[in-house]
């Protein structure tokens, strides 16, 4: 289905520099409101990627599935509120790449110490896969491999650096994707760790 390589994305290098102070204070708070956590895959393995949402609703995964949720699991309250600096970047970025309406209910924050990954996936837990997916990469680099409809696909790299902003098209939504391990390093603003937001449409 995909022309290859894969073109439908849109890379802005270094698009969140000038938010990266704003960003970091409000991934503070939200995880200090929401703890970052390694969740429970349905299989019963535990995530080497630390998570947690803002928005209106989030993503989880326990021991019964992968779904979003209106209540942080951990705290039972509601997500914090997406920080509209988050929006701001996220909007930005969408606009840019041709969607001026994409207005997200849920971003995921991942963090990804030396070493963790995240294996070959899709994200079909969302109801709207018209919307594209905004992603944000800071601190560490992380090399993302995208493929197609089948696990079986061939592969392609996409390196993600501190400050990197990618809007993912539509027609990638149900690809499938990894981030390969995390090689052990500093960074000079985060240290040895990478955090990613990943905005999306969730919710019809
Ligand atoms: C392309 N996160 O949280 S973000 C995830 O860097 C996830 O933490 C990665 O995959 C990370 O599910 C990649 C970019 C991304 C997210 C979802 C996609 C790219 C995508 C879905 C379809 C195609
Ligand atoms: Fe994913």
């Amino acid at each position: 289905r995909l022309s290859e390589p894969v073109t439908d994305f849109h890379y802005f290098s270094g698009l969140a520099f000038d938010f990266i102070d704003e960003l970091l204070l409000e991934i503070d708070r939200v995880t200090k409101e929401s703890p970052l956590r390694q969740m429970q895959t349905p299989g019963g393995y535990q995530m080497s990627v630390a998570m947690t949402n803002c928005g209106e609703v989030g993503w989880v995964s326990d021991k019964s599935g992968y779904r979003y949720s209106a209540l942080d699991p951990l705290t039972g309250l509601a997500w914090p509120q997406m920080p509209p600096v988050f929006r701001q970047l996220a909007s930005l970025a969408a606009t840019k790449a041709g969607y001026p309406l994409f207005s997200p209910d849920a971003c995921l924050i991942n963090q990804y110490l030396p070493g963790a990954k995240m294996s070959l996936h899709q994200d079909k837990d969302e109801n709207d896969f018209s919307a594209p997916i905004v992603s944000v990469s800071l601190g560490l680099s992380a090399v993302f491999k995208i493929g197609d409809m089948k696990r079986s696909d061939k592969l392609f790299s996409i390196p993600l650096h501190h400050g990197d902003v990618v809007v993912w098209g539509k027609s990638l939504r149900l690809a499938y994707h990894s981030i390969s391990p995390i090689k052990s390093d500093n960074h000079p603003l985060l240290g040895q760790q990478r955090i990613n937001l990943t905005f999306r449409k969730a919710s019809f």
